[in-house]
């Protein structure tokens, strides 16, 4: 259920999509930005890529202390999303089932992870220290933030000039390359990390991993090369190796996962295989922009400028659940998704402009990608209405009651809803969501 500000661009989403869109930079990247038009003296930007540890299971030690020192998992329905490293070290993995967990680390300590509250306040907490230093920050998902600071490491050069043969902070991906050439750009920016990483330390109490690189894509690959809490540079020589390391196309960040099944058709598997295939093939399959584009990054070219995030654009929430298939269900659950957002909305204080609806059905040949949407503008009296119980409104104030059911009216009425939804029908009927909305 989102909530749009502006644009589309949802807060987290599961999906490739996400990744599609952060990694769609100039059409024709060997035209424009960086590699062709770089400012006298500029080789290259430096880009660096924050990931949190053990994101949720962090909060939730932030929060209990006492966890620290047990193996935790951070449970959302019957799924373990994240794990702290005392529980990575007896066995237990992301995304494990709850059962697989219990019967790996039966002393396993679990904590529910349905509310994301905290979560999304520390996430936008890192966001917000980041910007302190340097504006061009881009989140990516809850734990993940690129930062370009190109100019801050341009300001230190020719404030400090670093010493030839000057030393990087953390790891080198690849520490042979180190001792034979020299990259006072990147050293500056591994220090400029290392020092960031401890301010999010110092002052929210958070450790992650940062990635070092000439570009948000190879940022990206290096940063979880060791993990947890420590930070790795690639330095251009290596981008061939790193590239070639990862095997199938699908790891490539911004390949998704229909990407990679055409990409399959072709008999491209590796990413070797992508660099190789005759552009002209791709170029078939793809548009061109996208061919082009599918090879650079094959390349670990990617000219993709980091682009500030800023406040978010929508607001969204969401549940998943075995079987749904009743109005009362429906309508109940819309309701729990739409108080929660309500809340939200006013804390926010902007109008809200767009209202979309979301399912995801399950179909057992397309587990992942059945995702339908409608959308409709929200009237502006509406709009006004949503905003008008101040950002001081308590949860379970009559004020707050009578505000949502009256939104709750007025929305059905708008949206000819429920009374459109014909039971099964939203469920099995795959037009249904057509007449979900006018
Ligand atoms: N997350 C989730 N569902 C997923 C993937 C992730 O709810 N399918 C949440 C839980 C994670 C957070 O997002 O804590 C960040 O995801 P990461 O993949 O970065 O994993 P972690 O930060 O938990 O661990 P790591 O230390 O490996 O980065
Ligand atoms: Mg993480
Ligand atoms: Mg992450």
């Amino acid at each position: 259920l989102v909530n749009k500000m502006d644009i589309s661009d949802e807060e987290m989403d599961g999906d490739d999509g996400q990744w599609r869109s952060r990694f769609t930079g100039p059409e024709e990247p060997a035209t424009s930005g960086w590699s062709v038009n770089s400012p006298p003296g500029v080789p290259h930007r430096v880009i660096l890529h924050f990931d949190l540890d053990c994101f949720y299971a962090q909060v939730e030690m932030i929060r209990d202390p006492s966890l620290r020192e047990v193996p935790l998992g951070i449970q959302q329905k019957y799924i373990i999303v994240t794990c702290n490293y005392v529980a990575r070290e007896r066995g237990v993995t992301k995304l494990m089932s709850v059962t697989d967990a219990k019967e790996k680390c039966p002393e396993l300590v679990l904590v529910r992870g349905e509310d994301l509250t905290l979560y999304r306040e520390a996430s936008h907490q890192v966001t917000e220290l980041l910007s302190s230093f340097c504006p061009l920050v881009e989140r990516l998902g809850f734990d993940e933030n690129f930062m370009d600071v190109t100019e801050m490491v341009e300001r230190r050069m020719k404030e400090t000039p670093p010493p030839e043969g000057y030393s990087f902070s953390g790891h080198v991906y690849n520490p042979s390359s180190e001792l034979d050439s020299d990259h006072p750009r990147l050293a500056l920016g591994s220090h400029i990390a290392a020092e960031l990483r401890d301010a999010v330390h110092s002052r929210l109490g958070l450790t992650g991993c940062a990635g070092v690189a000439t570009n948000k894509l190879l940022a990206k690959l290096v940063s979880g090369t060791f993990k947890p809490n420590q930070q790795t540079v690639l330095l251009p020589e290596d981008v061939g190796h790193i590239m070639e390391s990862l095997g199938g196309v699908r790891k490539v960040p911004g390949v998704g996962h229909q990407t990679a099944k055409r990409l399959h058709q072709l008999g491209v598997v590796s990413v070797k295989d992508l660099q190789l295939l005759p552009l002209p093939d791709l170029v078939k399959e793809f548009r061109g922009a996208v061919a082009r584009r599918l090879r650079n990054l094959s390349l670990g070219v990617d000219d993709s400028p980091v682009t500030p995030s800023g406040a978010p654009q929508s607001l969204s929430d969401e549940d998943s659940f075995k079987k749904m298939s009743s109005e009362a269900e429906v309508v109940e659950k819309i309701q729990q998704l739409l108080s929660r957002l309500v809340e939200r909305m006013q804390k926010d204080g902007r109008q809200p402009q767009t209202f979309r609806l979301t399912i995801r059905r399950y179909t057992p040949t397309n587990k992942w990608f059945s995702r339908e949407s409608r959308q409709c503008p929200i009237p502006s009296h509406l709009g006004q209405k949503i905003l008008s119980g101040g950002p001081a409104l308590q949860k379970d104030s009559a004020k707050h009651q009578s505000l949502l059911e009256n939104w709750k009216c007025d929305l059905k009425k708008f949206l000819e809803f429920p009374s459109k939804i014909q039971n099964k029908e939203i469920l099995e009927s795959p037009k249904s969501m057509n007449e979900f909305f006018l």
